[in-house]
């Protein structure tokens, strides 16, 4: 199943009418609306290989038909949201659930699909059949050099992956924890995993980075060895240049001031990588936006403000989508993540910066709020809608995705029973 640029436009035209009075009645009150949705147009957002399936929590999974179950499909699957969108154009592979077997063949059809390897993702958090030592009291913190080791072979056989496809930078999540006080011994456990991480780091080509990935409980429930943003600053600190702190929005106590913690990171060159979902309890990864838009909104525009003031050069970070869940269609799903954080991000780029400064320089805080308010209530859809139309792309991916049936296309494709590989 593949979607051409003919078959976009052609549905475009009954609808570019429409838009194209939306965005010019925007054009009237937004003065570089042009340079905004430019900026709306070049953005892209990894989406992760585990994502493009049903996703399943420990009381069931209900599938939807017509699943990828294997890279070179899921990899058909990001192509046809990249043909809708022209923001999917990168994949975030997880090893051992993904793994190239045949990496040219891979290489060329993400290539001829517009695709680009992003962040390569190690798993020491599930055994895996055939595997000598157990994960089941940590990897890379553990009490045993030998299981430390298994762990720290297996995230060089994932670099040696992600070289193979030209993906530049490792993700590091650890599960290591402990479920009851005394079970672990803090120092020893965190310093265990920082000898690991060296390791892993010192196998890291020039041209990488690394992402550390926090998380304050589960799946322990005492304690996290990587709880929080600062313990995975102090390993990156500690690591050296090509190491950086990696946000999770679901990796979060409740009310945690999130763009707080990005611009913080930010202003010490720190914040790497970003995975958006969003939660209402804990790491629920629910679809982007679909809870907490306005928080999504004030993290954009701590990213804002980053990238324009940056004496400590932060990197562009690396942006995934890494939600999953039941109930909906997992191509439309993205779809409306990809949206959401657009969203969010052209909203931000609306605030009025200089201001911003000028009302925060005289305290005055009605003002302060209604400048980010105003932002935030503008209807920024016709600015995506266009940048889309720029790129070739759907002006409405959803409506696209439904009136071509291609839910149902893949599933004559595939078949019913199929299953993607993932959580
Ligand atoms: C852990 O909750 C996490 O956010 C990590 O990024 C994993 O790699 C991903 O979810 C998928 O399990
Ligand atoms: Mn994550």
């Amino acid at each position: 199943m593949k979607l051409s640029k003919s078959d976009i436009t052609r549905h475009n035209d009954s609808l570019f009418k429409n838009h194209k009075k939306k965005y010019d009645f925007l054009k009237v009150e937004i003065e570089n609306l042009d340079e905004i949705t430019n900026q709306i147009a070049a953005y892209n957002v990894a989406v992760p290989s585990w994502a493009l399936g049903a996703g399943g929590t420990r009381f069931g999974r209900f599938g939807f038909g017509g699943e990828p179950s294997n890279l070179f499909e899921k990899l058909s699957d990001i192509g046809i949201i990249h043909a809708l969108t022209k923001s999917a154009g990168a994949i975030s592979l997880h090893i051992p659930w993904d793994i190239p077997e045949n990496p040219g063949e891979i290489k060329k059809h993400a290539e001829q699909l517009g695709i680009l390897f992003d962040a390569m993702n190690s798993n020491t958090f599930q055994d895996q059949e055939n595997q000598k030592y157990s994960y089941k009291y940590g990897s890379l913190c553990h009490v045993d050099k030998d299981v430390r080791q298994q762990a720290v072979q297996h995230n060089k056989e994932v670099i040696d992956y992600g070289k193979a496809l030209g993906s530049k930078s490792l993700t590091v999540w650890l599960a290591d924890g402990s479920n009851f006080p005394g079970q672990l011994n803090f120092r020893r456990a965190l310093n265990n995993t920082l000898e690991s991480l060296r390791e892993i780091y010192a196998y890291l080509p020039d041209d990488w980075k690394m992402f550390i990935e926090y998380k304050p409980y589960e799946p322990n429930f005492y304690s996290m060895v990587i709880q929080d943003w600062g313990t995975s600053h102090f390993l990156a600190s500690k690591l050296g240049k090509k190491a950086f702190t990696l946000v999770d929005l679901g990796h979060h106590l409740p009310n945690t001031n999130i763009e707080q913690i990005v611009a913080t990171l930010m202003m010490d060159g720190m914040l790497g990588g970003f995975h958006f979902n969003d939660s209402k309890y804990g790491d629920d990864d629910l679809t982007v936006g679909a809870i907490k838009p306005y928080q999504l909104f004030l993290i954009f525009n701590e990213l804002v403000y980053g990238m324009k003031n940056n004496p400590a050069n932060n990197p562009v970070p690396a942006w995934m989508i890494d939600a999953s869940h039941n109930v909906k269609d997992p191509l439309e799903d993205i779809i409306q993540s990809i949206n959401a954080i657009e969203t969010a991000y052209a909203k931000a780029l609306l605030v009025d910066q200089e201001a911003l400064q000028e009302a925060q320089m005289r305290n005055d805080v009605v003002h302060c709020q209604n400048i980010l308010q105003n932002a935030f209530n503008t209807d920024v859809q016709p600015i995506l809608a266009q940048a889309r139309v720029l790129n070739n792309a759907s002006i409405n991916p959803i409506a696209t995705f439904r009136d071509f049936d291609i839910r149902k296309k893949l599933i004559d494709e595939r078949g019913v029973e199929t299953t993607a590989t993932g959580l």
